[in-house]
């Protein structure tokens, strides 16, 4: 596989409605679209996921620019291409940086894919041909959670998280379960609490939550499996699991019953299956996360859920959760609560190239 150009397109695009969390609101989108293109004029795409501020782990649109194109993109034309599988070693004489990996790793995936005619999800090993499909509920008043909550139902979503911190946590949750006392929920705490609160994490037993995600420090390990010990909901890490290592070592610890994968987060799609099939082995349910992000990296997540252990609905929605228009054609849609795995080469999608014109702030190109 010959890789003989790299162009980075940044594009921006505000959301429906603002994405509350106690670290701030996602007001408007910036991302990076990688197209990679081989010596045949096959193309792959990637998409990077780091936000304009580093508010959920340090990379931000600015960095991940900076690394592609100073060290990944370098690295990628010093070595001949076998396999997908071999980019991250290739990668991996730059520390971190997993999001700007993750960016061009998963568009070798892709490109690689294509020139084999074959599905991304069947070059996984993915086994499912619908992935259920979650949806998340980021607001700061109950009115507007409840009312979205309802809205997502008709829609069809299976499963709900919602985002909580200590202004937001019992009495939220209790108004959610007066109104839903069956429905599949999970809370999603961003590292709002610290060890100290852990009596008020306790009294979140009561709501029979599916679990509760990465309530302390965005980096711990230790804290979460003392944590565990001491409360009946499942613990379900995301921010601290940053590679393979940090999965084993969690499960090992008794840190999480569940983890949150996302390409991005760990460094691209070798990682996160590996992560994933060391979970499979241990009985240790998986799902995918989201990163608000646009349609080329839902079409990957899309790829890896379907792989057997991602056995809980994700936050794999429909492109209209976040967008009034998507950059891939067809959009991804949710029917009777469940994302369909294309079967078509790659990532089964096309870039809906006036969508990528109109919200394009900068391109770049690198002829390899
Ligand atoms: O913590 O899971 C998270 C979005 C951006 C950054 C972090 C998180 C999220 C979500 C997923 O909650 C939203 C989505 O893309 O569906
Ligand atoms: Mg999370």
């Amino acid at each position: 596989m010959k890789i003989v150009a790299v162009e980075l397109n940044v594009i921006q695009m505000p959301l429906n409605d603002p994405f509350l969390t106690h670290l701030g609101a996602v007001k408007n989108r910036e991302g990076i679209i990688i197209k990679i293109t081989n010596s045949d004029g096959v193309s792959g795409f990637g998409e990077g996921v780091a936000f304009s501020t580093p508010w959920y782990t340090e990379e931000t649109v600015k960095t991940s620019l900076h690394m592609l194109t100073d060290f990944l993109i370098p690295l990628l034309q010093k070595t001949p291409l076998n396999h997908p599988e071999e980019v991250s070693q290739l990668l991996s004489s730059v520390r971190r940086n997993n999001m700007a990996k993750a960016a061009l790793e998963t568009a070798v995936w892709d490109l690689f894919a294509k020139s084999h005619s074959l599905p991304l999800s069947n070059l996984l090993g993915g086994t499912r041909s619908l992935i259920a499909s979650g949806v998340v509920v980021a607001t700061d008043s109950t009115k507007n959670a409840l009312q979205q909550i309802e809205q997502y139902l008709e829609d069809g979503y299976q499963r709900i998280k919602v985002k909580i911190n200590p202004q937001q946590d019992y009495a939220f949750l209790s108004e959610i379960r007066r109104f839903y006392p069956e429905l599949p929920i999970m809370a999603d705490a961003n590292s709002a609490y610290t060890i100290k609160d852990i009596e008020r994490i306790k009294a979140l037993d009561d709501f029979n939550l599916l679990m509760i995600e990465q309530p302390l420090g965005y980096d711990d390990i230790l804290e979460h499996a003392l944590l565990q010990k001491e409360i009946k909901t499942p613990i379900c890490l995301d921010e601290s699991i940053v590679s393979y290592d940090d999965a084993r070592k969690a499960i090992e610890f008794g840190s999480c019953q569940v983890i949150n994968i996302k390409v991005g987060r760990v460094g691209g799609l070798y990682e996160a299956k590996r992560i994933h099939d060391y979970c499979f082995e241990k009985g240790i349910p998986v799902w995918c996360g989201g990163m608000i992000e646009f349609g080329v990296s839902r079409a990957h997540n899309i790829a890896l859920a379907s792989l057997p252990g991602f056995s809980i609905p994700g936050d794999i929605s429909a492109s209209n959760r976040f967008w009034e228009e998507d950059i891939i054609t067809p959009e991804v849609t949710v029917e009777n609560g469940f994302v369909k795995v294309p079967s078509s080469p790659g990532i089964g999608f096309e870039i809906n190239e006036k969508r990528l014109q109109e919200t394009l702030l900068c391109k770049e190109k690198f002829v390899l």
